[in-house]
């Protein structure tokens, strides 16, 4: 884990992409010192988890999860006739969850330090606690996405690909049809590639999104808050970062400031977690 030390911090921005979204205002947090994840949470870390708990994730239980539709063989998909009318492209898959997540013909053997997917913020929750951890605040999230940097749009600078070189895992291409993969994965990559932020994080954009504790809210006070938590209670959890899927046209949420919400029970081929502590 990374050690982000006590301070003040910026978080938001006065420049928000998706006003929607509660991007905005930016606003000053005092933070105490605390610990997060250099990575991703992987398939290998999440299965030394379950192997020792028995623990099932909501995704299993329910019977099945989101993939989206063009990592999926044309078997699969022919399979399948519900699909959700704003996102044609989520298809909900009999048998997808972490362990098989294309499908129950799928497998991760050749994917275990890539990030565990297709899990639920209780899933998360589950995870951190065996492991005497937590889930970062949002707070927290985007002051370790931020690297020290201050108003910038992604956890290096403003230029997403400085000397042409990729630094998160995206979509390249037009969305959703081609994906050119020129950043070398059309899902998710290994939890240690990419290039780490000042702090030491990876994929802290893209990859895949990632849980906070926090309730979401798009309307935010610009006081200066101490430690905040988010709202005592809400509908949907705050996800955070982007994914492999994100596109500037389309998704452009791989920015620190960016956000994004789902139900606590929702999980997704998009969707994984880090974990943080209380130094
Ligand atoms: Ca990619
Ligand atoms: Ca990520």
């Amino acid at each position: 884990m990374i050690k982000i030390n006590a301070g003040t911090y910026f978080i938001g921005t006065n420049n928000p992409v998706i006003v929607a979204d509660g991007e905005g205002p930016k606003r000053e947090v005092i933070l105490d010192s605390f610990y997060i994840d250099k990575f991703e949470v992987s398939n290998e870390e999440f299965a030394t988890f379950v192997k020792n708990t028995g623990y099932v994730t909501e995704a299993e239980n329910f019977g099945d999860s989101f993939v989206f539709e063009d990592l999926l063989t044309q078997d699969m998909k022919n399979k399948i006739t519900k699909t959700v009318a704003q996102a044609p492209w989520w298809m909900p898959v009999k048998q997808a969850s972490w362990q098989h997540p294309e499908g129950p013909d799928s497998n991760i053997t050749y994917r275990m330090d890539h990030p565990v997917i297709h899990v639920s913020w209780n899933d998360a929750i589950a995870y951190c606690n065996w492991m005497k951890k937590r889930l970062p605040t949002e707070a927290e999230w985007e002051v370790a996405c931020r690297g020290g940097l201050t108003d910038r749009l992604y956890p290096w600078g403003n230029k997403f690909m400085p000397n042409n070189q990729h630094k998160a895992n995206i979509w390249q291409g037009n969305f959703p049809t081609k994906n050119t993969e020129k950043d070398g994965y059309k899902g998710t990559s290994p939890v240690t590639m990419f290039p780490q932020n000042k702090y030491g994080l990876h994929n802290i954009v893209g990859n895949v999104w990632e849980w906070t504790a926090d309730w979401w809210i798009t309307r935010h006070s610009s006081d200066q808050q101490t430690n905040p938590v988010g709202p005592s209670s809400g509908n949907d959890k705050v996800k955070k970062g982007g994914s492999y899927l994100c596109h500037k046209s389309y998704c452009y949420r791989y920015r620190c400031a960016a956000r994004s919400q789902n139900t606590p029970d929702t999980s997704a081929g998009n969707l994984g977690f880090r974990c943080a502590t209380s130094a």
